[in-house]
């Protein structure tokens, strides 16, 4: 199969009212148009490569772009359609699966709980009727061994909403367009498009390479997160029990080329506020635990969410001009966690000096040369400045990268996923996982980014494809205990398994000084899979 999109462009003539509209086949030649002079369009590429440009002659707004693609639908065998973010379902389905996002959900609780932020439901209309899915950026059809895969080669100028039609047998890429008015020959890719074929992992590397993307060098890490042990809860004396802990057993074994790593997860602050840790948590500051933990043989690791802030921090306070707000002027919600979160406007350039500084000071200062950093999607809630989500998401994750030394390395997360590609060391590629295997029943009708571990392992297997070529997967955490959690033993042997197999970082929140012969065994084993899967 070759790529032979039918494109449409509409645009504006800005001081008419008119709507204008071009249409190209998949060669090149402009077939439908109103009168596409004044937009210059060209089609490069060859084989299964498209770029369409606009050179304008006018200034001209586009206001949408579309390239609809015939295929054989119904010859694969299942779809794959890459979801907005990290936390977002990404696996393959059949071609006539439905796919739910909020709208089983009572709205009591989506407002409640924000429960539409992370996703890509503020932005994209749900579809739930048979063969209706959609994804971002990429995605494959598979027959037997073999895929078509068919991405997006640029991200970073807009993202490419993917729909399915299996009753018209199509593919439709809507790719966001400039959010202002090009300039008289202001020339520009609106569309980029590749389709291409082979074995899956082939197929990405083909698609990775046209694009221009390559993974940072990283080595895999194994270690320890304190998010699903002590949640929020956490001070001074629970982690450096948990160090201590995972220092004597961690470090006794052979880890090969993965490197260990000890990592403080949320907690230490008001969200926002990094640099005012709890002192009554923290008398001394974070500063003796990186220390100590690099001291012991630790890549020393911190949570932070840089683009947004709780409503009872300090910079919610004393810094309104800083958030972001919506065309109606309201503040944007990010979600219902902490006392509630709002985005921050990342455009601004006195927000920005401040994340500068932040990050610094985390790394040079406090030592911590892993970060994770989540909930990203923030920087890209509201289209604003001129600029479109994904050229929103790519100036973001440039600020961050610019803003530490080149011995720190990012995990990020809550990221719309394709913009993180060649931007951070590790980077997590499902849903949270539980202290069950699915949670209750009702919770299953909330958002596709809700905390599952079910979910998150399917999510694990299910991009797998992307480990050591967009960057290392996370694939989260996993548990050995047996307090506080309740999985059967076949789960418990899918949450090892993938995150052995699926990945380039293996965390648990386990103190792994209290597991007992059993439980060390199975770990080694665990590691040695992992080793043997990363090749180190
Ligand atoms: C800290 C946590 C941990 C965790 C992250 C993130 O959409 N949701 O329902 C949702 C729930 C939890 C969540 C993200 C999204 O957790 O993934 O590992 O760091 O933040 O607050």
């Amino acid at each position: 199969m070759s790529l032979g999109p039918d494109l449409s462009i509409a645009y504006f003539v800005p001081g008419e009212t008119r709507l204008r509209l071009v249409s190209i086949t998949g060669d090149g030649g402009i077939v439908g148009s109103n009168d596409a002079r004044e937009l210059g369009v060209t089609v490069s590429g060859n084989g299964n490569v498209r770029r369409v440009f606009v050179n304008p002659e006018v200034p001209v707004h586009i206001s949408s772009v579309e390239a609809t693609m015939h295929v054989a639908l119904d010859d694969a065998d299942a779809i794959f359609l890459n979801g907005y973010n990290s936390w977002t379902d990404s696996v393959e389905r059949g071609i006539y699966d439905r796919m739910w996002g909020l709208t089983r959900a009572p709205r009591r609780l989506i407002d409640k709980y924000v429960l539409d932020a992370s996703g890509d439901y503020r932005f994209v209309e749900e579809n739930n009727r048979r063969g209706h899915q959609h994804g971002f950026g990429y995605g494959y059809l598979r027959q037997g061994d073999e895929v078509l895969l068919f991405g997006s080669l640029d991200e970073d100028s807009g993202y490419t909403v993917i729909w399915e039609d299996a009753g018209a047998q199509t593919l439709t890429f809507c790719k966001e367009p400039p959010n202002r008015t090009l300039e008289v020959g202001e020339k520009r890719c609106i569309i980029a498009l590749a389709v291409v074929g082979g074995p899956l992992e082939k197929a990405v590397d083909l698609w990775l390479g046209l694009s221009g993307i390559k993974p940072l060098a990283a080595p895999p890490i194994v270690g320890y997160t304190s998010w699903y042990r002590h949640y929020g809860d956490i001070d001074a004396w629970k982690l450096s029990e948990d160090l201590a802990g995972t220092a004597q057993v961690l470090l006794g074994m052979d880890l090969g080329g993965a490197e260990p790593v000890f990592q403080i997860d949320d907690g230490y602050a008001k969200v926002g506020d990094w640099l005012e840790y709890d002192r009554s948590r923290f008398p001394e500051g974070l500063r003796g635990i990186a220390r100590e933990a690099a001291a012991q043989g630790f890549r020393p690791g911190l949570w932070l969410a840089p683009f947004l802030c709780e409503r009872t921090s300090r910079i919610f306070a004393e810094h309104q001009d800083w958030l972001l707000r919506d065309a109606a002027g309201e503040l944007v919600t990010t979600g219902s966690q902490w006392s509630g979160g709002y985005a921050l406007d990342v455009r601004n350039f006195e927000v920005r000096t401040y994340i500068g500084k932040v990050l610094r000071t985390v790394t040079s200062d406090w030592g911590f040369k892993l970060l994770k950093l989540d909930f990203l999607y923030a920087a890209c809630l509201e289209t604003h400045d001129g600029l479109n989500r994904g050229e929103l998401m790519a100036d973001a994750l440039e600020l961050l990268r610019s803003s530490v030394n080149d011995d720190v390395r990012l995990l990020f997360c809550g990221v719309p996923l394709v913009s993180a590609f060649g931007r951070c060391a590790y980077c997590r590629v499902g849903q949270d996982v539980g202290l069950d295997w699915d949670d209750k029943p009702r919770m299953r009708l909330l958002h596709r980014e809700r905390v599952s571990t079910k979910l998150s392992l399917a999510n694990a297997r299910g991009r797998a494809h992307l480990d050591g070529r967009a960057f290392r997967c996370d694939p989260d955490v996993l548990f050995l205990r047996e307090d506080g959690v309740s999985f059967t033993k076949d789960q418990r042997e899918e949450m090892l398994f993938t995150d052995a197999t699926c990945g380039g970082v293996l965390f648990t929140s386990d103190n792994m000084a209290e597991w007992n012969a059993g439980q060390l065994d199975r770990y080694h084993e665990v590691l040695a899979n992992f080793r043997a899967s990363n090749g180190v």
